[in-house]
């Protein structure tokens, strides 16, 4: 049974499948003994397995801030994200690694030594490594350190598929978000899937809002995005036609869940037979308040192929700064204008001839999605969190400005 302490969250007995840290507690005295494999971590890839024969390739499943979990990787890079190890960073590593905020994502191929070492000061029946070295990452998710600016906050790495999951409502589906990942996903390579849930509440909403959801939709099928409209938490909800979709589309892939806290992303991976079943709040009145049912993000095989990253939900999403040129070509349908404009460096915002304005003038460009352009651009959206926070007295400085948020995938209590 887990020690009842304020940096570790309790179970009851039963409770324990969808979270690792269920099996370990605080060791009493913390150990002094540090690894001496520090000053083998040069060593290059290809001569690293010599070097250690006990070492192993694996994958980085959730990361706490002392310890992260990882699982072996066997043929083909394929893992069983049940079978975790306990692992800990060397030391030289972290060191090189000071500039990021988290040392290894969820993701992140790495090369690991056995230990007997008790590196994390845990009592803990896992066994444990030491992560030596760090494969290249091909794709980032990544956003602004809502806290220090000038800290990378990278949330997961080697991701095929981005899931922005949204609710139709509770919580209200937030359209700037969705473009706001829309772009992320642009212009990191990694395909963007929409989601909407919940959608047995968009049937008792008003009729206006049902046609502004509609119309959205529209929006993003005409630009050629995937958009799937479900409602996870039905009896009948993988007979859906949408579910299969989605079930194909998830096949094979490395695919992270984002989006806002209580929009049901914990109760989609449920309907994909995960090998860790995810935990849902009961009591949806609880979840509408932005109170997280998941603490970390944690990497899933479904049973039904391929894995997924589940995550918390977020407040507020905020892209890394980008030029402009970053910005317009993560809208897609800029493209086909951005070369038509009279100057070369125009930002489409007030500059006179431009082909943007134009195209959304004759209705070609979505006004809703250049407004959204716009507002990134100009720093006025991505800002959900701000007058909440300016409530509660949270803004103190400019690096707290406007987007005070809740940690992604690191827990605040630690
Ligand atoms: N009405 C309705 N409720 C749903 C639906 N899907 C999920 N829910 C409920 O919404 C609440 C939140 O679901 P979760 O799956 O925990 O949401 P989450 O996105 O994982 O939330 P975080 O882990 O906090 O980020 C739960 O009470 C679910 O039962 C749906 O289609 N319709
Ligand atoms: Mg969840
Ligand atoms: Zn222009």
């Amino acid at each position: 049974m887990v020690r009842k302490d304020k940096n570790w969250r309790h179970f009851e007995d039963g409770d324990d499948r969808h979270d690792r840290t269920a099996r370990m507690k605080p060791r009493e005295k913390k150990s002094s003994k540090s690894s001496n494999l520090d000053k083998e971590f040069t060593v290059v890839e290809s001569k690293w397995m010599d070097k250690f024969p006990d070492g192993f390739a694996a994958r980085v499943v959730e990361v706490h801030k002392r310890f992260a979990f990882i699982s072996p990787e066997q043929e083909q890079g394929q893992i069983k994200t049940r079978d975790v190890w306990l692992a800990t960073i060397a030391r030289k590593f972290l060191q090189a690694k000071r500039e990021e905020r988290n040392f290894v994502v969820v993701g992140d191929r790495v090369l690991c030594t056995k230990t007997s070492e008790d590196n994390a000061g845990l009592v803990t029946d896992l066994p444990q490594c030491v992560v030596q070295h760090l494969a290249p990452r091909n794709t980032l998710i990544k956003r602004l350190d809502p806290h220090r600016r000038e800290l990378e906050h990278v949330l997961a790495s080697n991701v095929d598929q981005l899931l922005i999951v949204a609710s139709y409502a509770g919580p209200t589906v937030k359209w700037g978000l969705i473009d706001r990942y829309l772009v992320l996903a642009e212009l990191q390579g990694v395909r963007p899937i929409i989601v909407l849930n919940k959608k047995d509440l968009l049937a008792t909403e008003k009729k206006e809002f049902q046609d502004d959801c509609l119309a959205n939709v529209n929006i993003y099928k005409g630009l050629g995005y995937q958009v799937i409209s479900v409602q996870a938490n039905s009896a009948n909800a993988k007979k859906n036609i949408d579910f299969q979709e989605l079930k194909m589309t998830l096949k094979g892939k490395v695919t992270m869940l984002s989006g806002h806290s209580g929009v049901g992303k914990s109760s989609l991976v449920n309907l994909f037979e995960p090998e860790l079943v995810q935990a849902v709040e009961k009591n949806e009145a609880i979840s509408y308040k932005g109170r997280h049912t998941t603490s970390y993000a944690s990497f899933i095989k479904l049973g039904t192929g391929g894995y997924v990253i589940d995550t918390p939900g977020i407040r507020s999403f905020v892209l890394q700064d980008l030029s402009f040129r970053e910005l317009s070509s993560g809208f897609v349908e800029f493209m086909e204008w951005t070369s038509k404009c009279k100057y070369e460096d125009c930002r489409h915002i007030d500059e006179p001839e431009c082909a943007i304005q134009g195209a959304r003038a004759e209705g070609k460009i979505a006004e809703r999605r250049y407004q959204s352009y716009r507002g990134i651009l100009l720093g006025t959206t991505g800002r959900e969190g701000r007058v909440r926070d300016i409530a509660k007295g949270l803004i103190l400085g400019r690096e707290l400005e406007g987007d005070y948020d809740e940690d992604f995938g690191v827990s605040e209590e630690e």
